[in-house]
């Protein structure tokens, strides 16, 4: 081996521990430390480390634009004048991501429904008798077809229990409903 090809082979190794190092840099900042740390742990952590767990939260939970739920750094109670944004997935097939919304009592929420495939979904909330007969009383977005998204936001007063379902004919029979959970 030649001195220059020896000198090409270290200008690689040393480029690809630069990408290793880079690599590792960006999975230390959004890594499973990350999102399962206790709230306000992973503020500092690495150069996305602010934008890491509670943005991850929602991907993981099979959804993307979500704020950052209660517990998460960064986490702000939805408001009438602020509402909080939970970005839900209708579908595939007869399950919204996430299945359960964590909330603090009182907060006021706007939903962003988007389906995914081909199916026309609906997303009714309220309380969870109401959301269940799918009376009139619980508002809903109707007609919501694939790759579209449609919002609704609504304000959670009292203690509940509150939940969330899709109406279409045999969807809520085949499971495609949610709850809302009230954490403190
Ligand atoms: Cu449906």
């Amino acid at each position: 081996m030649s001195h220059r090809m020896l000198g090409r082979l270290g200008a690689a190794l040393v480029g690809l521990g630069l990408i290793l190092l880079v690599a590792g840099t960006v999975l230390g900042g959004l890594g499973p430390a990350g999102w399962s740390s206790p709230p306000g742990a992973g503020a500092n952590r690495g150069p996305f480390g602010a934008m890491g767990p509670g943005m991850m939260g929602g991907v993981w939970a099979g959804s993307t634009g979500s704020a950052p739920g209660p517990g998460a750094p960064g986490f702000v109670a939805g408001t009438p004048a602020a509402p909080r944004v939970v970005h839900v997935l209708a579908g595939p097939g007869y399950t919204f991501g996430p299945a359960d919304v964590r909330i603090i009592a009182g907060e006021t929420i706007t939903f962003e429904v988007t389906t995914v495939g081909p199916m026309v979904h609906e997303f009714k909330v309220g309380p969870a008798a109401e959301v269940a007969a799918d009376a009139d009383a619980a508002p809903e977005i109707a007609d919501i077809g694939m790759m579209e998204t449609k919002s609704l936001t609504y304000t959670f007063s009292g203690s509940g229990p509150f939940a969330f379902a899709c109406h279409e004919p045999g969807h809520y029979e085949a499971g495609m409903r949610g709850t809302i959970t009230i954490v403190s």
